[in-house]
């Protein structure tokens, strides 16, 4: 009997044994691919363990009609139609905090990459060019102000790194948190304008979808940069484009982007950009763990048992 599917091609190979190693599955590439499998093998399944973009949207839970369980691969859920799930009584999990270091670490290491020129500075030392050329002198990170744009668990990991950076640490959030001496702020435009680094650490979904606006880009201005390992809908990300290019904005490091992979054509053109390919959580570590709880939620639910980290 198959009671689990696997939804996603974004799986490893690994990470795909793993799966169907505690279970008899069956695998498709995308949710919209369910409906076209066999009626008789849609029936079985009770349970779905997902990776990927694609939005997990109505249509995809009406063609499981015993369907109880989405576990997501990822803190993040807004490829998952939750409302819809919801309705339906069906379960959604995620895979939040095992990842928290990773995200922090990867931000801290985009914004020192950034700040001092690193991919430039590495790229003179392998060309052999050292010594016929040098790298313009680069910018001090330390010390520097950073606004944190929602201190949840991600952002307060974040907060603590470049509080260890010597940076006076400001943020916004849904309710003033207990913290070290940073600085709170209601209005996200007016944090934007008191400080030199914007870091986005927001959920994505309808939510905060383009919270951080032209508005608050013109706010950081100049010589400010803005920062994202969030999603890329929590950004403008058109007034980003345009500010980064007309240099009214100081610079981007980004691990997010919208329509990832097939990204906006004129990010490969941008001056004083950091880019990454949403590869935050992506280390042998911490992939692990999450498919390790992933795997969990879905054995737990198989069995009947509480939910190791629900979202509904
Ligand atoms: C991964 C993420 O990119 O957890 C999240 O929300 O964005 C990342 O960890 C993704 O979940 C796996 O493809």
């Amino acid at each position: 009997m198959t009671n689990l599917m696997i939804v996603g091609s974004a799986f490893t190979d690994e990470e795909r044994g793993r799966l169907s190693g505690a279970h008899a599955a069956g695998f498709v590439a995308t949710p919209q691919d369910i409906a076209t499998m066999d009626m008789t093998l849609r029936t079985e399944v009770r349970a779905v363990a997902y990776k990927g973009n694609e939005l997990f949207d109505d249509a995809a839970m009406a063609a499981l009609p015993n369907l109880g369980l989405i576990a997501n691969f990822g803190v993040g859920y807004d490829n998952i139609d939750v409302d819809a799930a919801t309705a339906r009584g069906v379960k959604v999990t995620n895979t939040p905090d095992v990842l928290n270091d990773d995200v922090a670490d990867l931000c801290v290491g985009m914004m020192l990459g950034l700040a001092r020129d690193m991919v430039r500075g590495h790229l003179l030392v392998a060309s052999g060019k050292w010594g016929e050329q040098t790298l313009p002198l680069n910018r001090k990170m330390s010390g520097a102000k950073v606004g944190i744009v929602g201190l949840g668990r991600i952002g307060r990991e974040i907060a603590d790194r470049l509080a260890a950076f010597k940076m006076e640490v400001h943020y916004t959030s849904r309710s003033e948190k207990e913290t070290p001496g940073w600085t709170y702020h209601t209005d996200l435009a007016e944090m934007a304008g008191a400080v030199d680094w914007l870091v986005v650490a927001l959920k994505g979904g309808p939510e905060t979808e383009g919270h951080v606006s032209r508005a608050v880009l013109e706010a950081l201005g100049p010589q400010g940069i803005l920062v994202n390992i969030s999603r890329g809908t929590t950004v403008d990300e058109e007034a980003m484009l345009d500010m980064l290019e007309s240099r009214k904005l100081g610079g981007a490091a980004l691990d997010v982007f919208l329509n990832e992979p097939s990204i906006n054509p004129r990010f490969r053109r941008l001056p004083n950009t950091h880019l990454q390919p949403h590869q935050a959580s992506a280390t042998v570590q911490t992939r692990t763990a999450m498919a390790d709880l992933q795997l969990a939620n879905v054995t737990a639910f198989l069995d009947g048992r509480d939910l190791e980290t629900p979202v509904n």
